[in-house]
């Protein structure tokens, strides 16, 4: 799952740079990790009441009015009546790929078509959050609280954990909480039903048929039981929400019982198999994510890019400095992100931005975890005050912004609602165009130029 890349996920998409995020409610927990294919970001909101954040790249069925709830029923009662049909020609082509029919048979008993994931697969609402909206829950002091008493409690295993992989134990536990609340939101769906239920009928058959097959590995490895597996509507599982595959690549037994059980109680296996994955992403020991910078009163603006790097001392040699004036310690090439453009706080990110990015390609939420992290061990908040007067666009905003940005003659490539890295070589070409300050976010400000 990476950025630019599109989850298919669970669900939704990366929004790029400017990410903003569509939020759904009662929603679990969301799957996370890199799939060949997409992967979903989904972010969840612990502290609340178990309302997860997604972020949404596609435009959603939606299914608000009368007539649209009738055609639905409608289409899911028939649903319903095909679904053993499809089962039967999924077990053939199962047992091509090499599940036994002693894994089937057990896994599929009493296994039915389930609405209701079909329904929240269906019903992404259009709101939106910006960055600081969606950090202010990603990093409320009640997930602080709860992620430093989460430590306190398992302590020994996250440094274990952390001498085994490397990657720090904070960086662990705010994974932890983003994904799950600490575990306290694993989420309880049977996940053989929901992954069937979504590759028969959902919007991404082929990505969910996938993930499908490996579930069944994972039962026919014997790390777990059928029903016992279980996870969010969209088969993300356990204390970090492994989706299938992912799990087959990275999970680890560090409790050395011959089994990677992430659903249990114990998180002990699934944090360590959340350390697995970041360092086989790359995560390097002692590298922060990324440190909060002030940018000087002249600055070049095109250089606030993800592919231009340079070391903190090239970088304060242009004036970037960390928020107490100083100059960055060196902690390798990095770039500079303006998650809300030249407005609101600046970033100075490292490598180890990239390695959480793997887990989950917003970048709202690879802040939002590092951020997690920083202050679980106890640093401050940001502090540089966002455009707090600038509101999320809605897809058909940013879709508005593609379309009148190419017919000014700044080509998007496309018009597909995502902010990615055309549109935004596209916006900068508009703003130096119009003696704007070239930082390639997509605003509402922008638009009301746009139009
Ligand atoms: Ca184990």
């Amino acid at each position: 799952m990476k950025r630019m890349i599109f989850w298919s996920g669970m669900l939704g998409l990366v929004l790029g740079a400017n990410g903003a995020f569509a939020q759904t409610s009662g929603q679990s927990l969301r799957p996370v990790v890199r799939p060949a294919v997409a992967p979903p970001l989904n972010i969840v909101d612990v502290a609340a009441s178990g309302t997860a954040i997604e972020q949404v790249m596609r435009p959603k069925l939606r299914s608000d009015t009368i007539k649209g709830q009738a055609e639905t029923a409608l289409a899911l009662a028939t649903s319903a009546a095909g679904f053993d049909a499809w089962v039967s020609g999924f077990k053939q082509r199962a047992t091509r790929q090499g599940i036994r029919s002693a894994t089937l048979d057990p896994a599929f008993r009493g296994v039915t078509f389930d609405s209701d994931v079909i329904r929240r697969d269906r019903n992404q609402s259009e709101f939106t959050k910006t960055i600081w909206q969606y950090l202010a829950s990603a990093a409320s002091d009640r997930r602080i609280a709860n992620g430093k008493a989460a430590l306190a409690k398992h302590r020994t295993t996250l440094e274990a954990i952390e001498r085994r992989y490397g990657v720090e134990k904070e960086v662990v536990v705010a994974v932890w909480g983003l994904e799950s609340g600490y575990g306290a939101y694993r989420g309880s769906n049977d996940v053989i039903r929901s992954l069937s239920t979504l590759a028969y009928e959902g919007r991404r058959g082929a990505f969910f048929e996938e993930q499908l097959i490996a579930a069944l590995k994972i039962l026919q490895n014997g790390d777990t039981a059928p029903r016992n597996m279980t996870g969010s509507w969209a088969g993300a599982m356990g204390h970090t929400q492994f989706i299938p595959t992912s799990y087959l690549a990275y999970a680890v037994d560090f409790t050395g019982d011959g089994r990677r059980d992430i659903w249990s109680e114990d998180p002990t296996d699934a944090l360590a198999s959340t350390a697995a994955y970041l360092k086989n992403a790359g995560w390097k020991t002692g590298q922060p994510w990324g440190v909060e910078v002030q940018l000087p009163q002249v600055f070049d603006y095109a250089q606030a890019n993800r592919s231009t790097k340079k070391t903190p001392g090239a970088w304060a040699r242009l004036g970037v400095r960390d928020m107490s004036g100083r100059k960055v310690a060196n902690h390798g090439r990095a770039a500079i992100l303006l998650p809300a453009g030249a407005g609101g706080a600046a970033f100075m990110i490292f490598d180890n931005f990239a390695a959480i990015e793997r887990y989950n390609a917003a970048d709202a939420y690879v802040i939002g975890v590092g951020h997690l992290s920083d202050r679980i061990k106890g640093g401050g908040p940001i502090r540089s005050s966002w455009p707090t007067d600038e509101r999320a666009l809605t897809f058909a905003e940013r879709k508005e912004i593609q379309q009148r940005l190419t017919r000014a003659g700044f080509n998007t490539q496309g018009v597909d609602g995502r902010i990615g890295p055309n549109t935004i070589d596209a916006i900068r070409a508009f703003q130096r165009n119009r003696g704007l300050v070239p930082d390639g976010y997509a605003s509402s400000a922008l638009l009301q130029k746009l139009r």
